[in-house]
C-alpha cells in the first residue's frame, strides 16, 4: 500500500488466483509486520517502572496528559462483552517514543475489560506486557493475555524480547497467560533472512523452558502467521494454529467478508489443524475505516460496522475463538506508513469509541 504497485498486483492476483487464499492479507500484513518488528526490534525494555506514572506515594497513575486514574471501572453503556478476544497496541508504545504509562494502560484495560476477557499483545517493548498486567491486577480483573516474543533475524532481539518473557512470568504466574506467541508472520516476513526452521527451533526453545517451569496448566506455545501460510510444518511446531484472516486484503466485498473468512479460516486452517488434533484460532481479523480501497474491499466506518454485525454474533454461536483487529487507531502508522495501515481501530486513540459505531448484541 506504501507501493502504488501492490494495488496492481493485487489485481493481479485477483485475476490470476486459482483460490481465494492467496489474496488474503498479505500486502497490508507484510507492512504491519514490518513496522512492528521494526519497533521491537528498536525497543529495549527497562523493566523498571521509572516511565510508568506513578507518582511519589505509589497511590495514584497518571496518563501521558498527567490526568490522574481512577482504579474505578465506570460502565459505559456503549460497549458490550461481545469479543472473544482483541488484539492491543497500546497508545504511546512505540520505540523510542515509550512515552505509554502505567496510567494510560489501566485506562484502555478499564475499557478493554467492557468488550473481552482476553487480550493478545504484539511484543515485550515498552513494558506493553508488565503494564496490561499490572492494570488487570491492579484493576483485579479476571481477564487474560497473550504475549508475544517478538522474533526477526537479530539473535539479540530474540533473547531481550524472551527474557522479558520469563521475567514477566516469574512476577506474575502462568494462571492470567493463555498461550505464548513467538513472533507474527515470522514464516512469511522472514523467510527471506532466516529459514522457517529458525522460528520453529525458537517455539521449540520456549515451549521446553516454559514447560520446566512446572505449571498447573500446559501452556501452550506458537506463532501466528497468514491463513494462507498454514502448512504441515507450520502445523507441527505449534501447539495450536494461530492464523490472521483479512477479508480486506482479500479485496472482499464487506457484504460478504464474514461468510468468506469462515469459509477460508475452516478451509486452509481449522481443516488441516482437525486432521492432527490441533485447536485453531484467528489471531487478526478485522475492519479499517480509513485509507484507500482494496478491490471490492472499502475501508469506512460503515462498513466497519457490517462487519460487526455480520461476523461477531455469528462467530460466536459457532464457538469460533478470534482476537479482533483491533483496539486503537496507530496514528504512528499512519504517519510511517499509510492511512489505512493506521485505520483499524475500534477506537480513536483518545479512547471514543468510532462514531456512529453500535455494537451489536451478542452472548458471548
Ligand atoms: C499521594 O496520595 C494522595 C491520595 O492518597 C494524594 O492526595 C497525594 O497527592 C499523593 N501525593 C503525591 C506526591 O502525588
Ligand atoms: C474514583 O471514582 C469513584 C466513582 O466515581 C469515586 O467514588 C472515588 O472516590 C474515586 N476515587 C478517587 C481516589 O478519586
Ligand atoms: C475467570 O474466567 C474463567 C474463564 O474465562 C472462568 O472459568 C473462571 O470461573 C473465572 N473466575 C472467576 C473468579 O470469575
Ligand atoms: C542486533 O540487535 C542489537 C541491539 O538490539 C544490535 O546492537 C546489533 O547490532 C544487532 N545485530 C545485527 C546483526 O543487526
Ligand atoms: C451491502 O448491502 C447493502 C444492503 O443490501 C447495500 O446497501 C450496500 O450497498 C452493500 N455494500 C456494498 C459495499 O456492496
Ligand atoms: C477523539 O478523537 C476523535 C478523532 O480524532 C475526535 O473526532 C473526537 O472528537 C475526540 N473525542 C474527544 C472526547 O476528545
Ligand atoms: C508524548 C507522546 O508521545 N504523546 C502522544 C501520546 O498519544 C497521543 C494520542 O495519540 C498523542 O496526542 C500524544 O502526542
Amino acid at each position: 500500500m506504501v507501493d502504488p504497485n501492490i494495488s496492481d498486483w493485487l489485481r493481479s492476483q485477483q485475476q490470476s488466483s486459482r483460490k481465494h487464499r492467496i489474496k488474503v492479507t498479505i500486502i497490508g500484513i507484510v507492512i504491519l509486520a514490518v513496522v512492528i518488528g521494526s519497533v521491537t526490534y528498536l525497543s529495549k525494555n527497562s523493566n523498571n517502572y521509572s516511565h510508568s506514572g506513578k507518582n511519589g506515594n505509589n497511590t495514584e497513575y497518571y496518563t501521558w496528559d498527567k490526568k490522574p486514574v481512577n482504579l474505578t471501572i465506570i460502565p459505559n453503556s456503549l460497549y458490550k462483552k461481545i469479543f472473544y478476544g482483541i488484539n492491543y497496541g497500546p497508545v504511546n508504545a512505540s520505540y523510542p517514543w515509550c512515552s505509554n504509562t502505567l496510567g494510560d494502560v489501566i485506562e484502555d484495560v478499564k475499557m478493554i475489560s467492557q468488550l473481552t476477557n482476553r487480550i493478545r499483545l504484539y511484543g515485550m517493548d515498552c513494558n506493553m506486557a508488565d503494564y496490561t498486567m499490572e492494570a488487570i491486577v491492579k484493576l483485579k480483573l479476571n481477564m487474560t493475555i497473550v504475549p508475544t516474543i517478538w522474533v526477526d533475524d537479530n539473535d539479540t532481539t530474540y533473547q531481550r524480547q524472551s527474557d522479558s518473557l520469563f521475567n514477566l512470568i516469574k512476577k506474575y504466574g502462568e494462571d492470567k497467560i493463555d498461550g505464548i506467541s513467538v513472533g507474527n508472520e515470522g514464516t512469511f516476513i522472514f523467510r527471506k533472512d532466516i529459514p522457517t526452521k529458525t522460528l520453529y527451533d525458537r517455539i521449540s526453545d520456549v515451549r521446553t523452558k516454559i514447560n520446566s517451569m512446572g505449571f498447573n496448566k500446559k501452556m501452550p506455545v506458537f506463532t501466528s502467521d497468514l491463513g494462507s501460510n498454514v502448512d504441515d510444518a507450520f502445523i507441527a511446531a505449534v501447539d495450536i494454529v494461530w492464523a490472521n484472516v483479512h477479508p480486506f486484503f482479500g479485496g472482499i466485498n464487506v457484504n460478504t467478508s464474514a461468510s468468506w473468512t469462515f469459509k477460508f479460516f475452516d478451509e486452509f486452517v481449522v481443516t488441516p489443524a482437525k486432521a492432527v488434533n490441533k485447536d485453531a484460532i484467528i489471531s487478526e481479523v478485522g475492519w479499517p475505516t480509513a485509507g484507500a480501497s482494496q478491490g471490492s474491499a472499502v475501508p469506512t466506518v460503515s462498513n466497519l460496522q457490517t462487519f460487526l454485525n455480520t461476523f461477531i454474533c455469528s462467530s460466536n454461536s459457532k464457538g469460533l475463538k478470534y482476537y479482533f483487529f483491533e483496539t486503537f487507531d496507530t496514528p504512528w502508522k499512519t504517519a510511517k506508513w499509510t492511512t489505512l495501515e493506521g485505520s483499524w481501530g475500534l477506537f480513536h486513540p483518545n479512547r471514543t469509541m468510532k462514531h456512529p459505531i453500535i455494537l451489536p448484541d451478542c452472548v458471548l
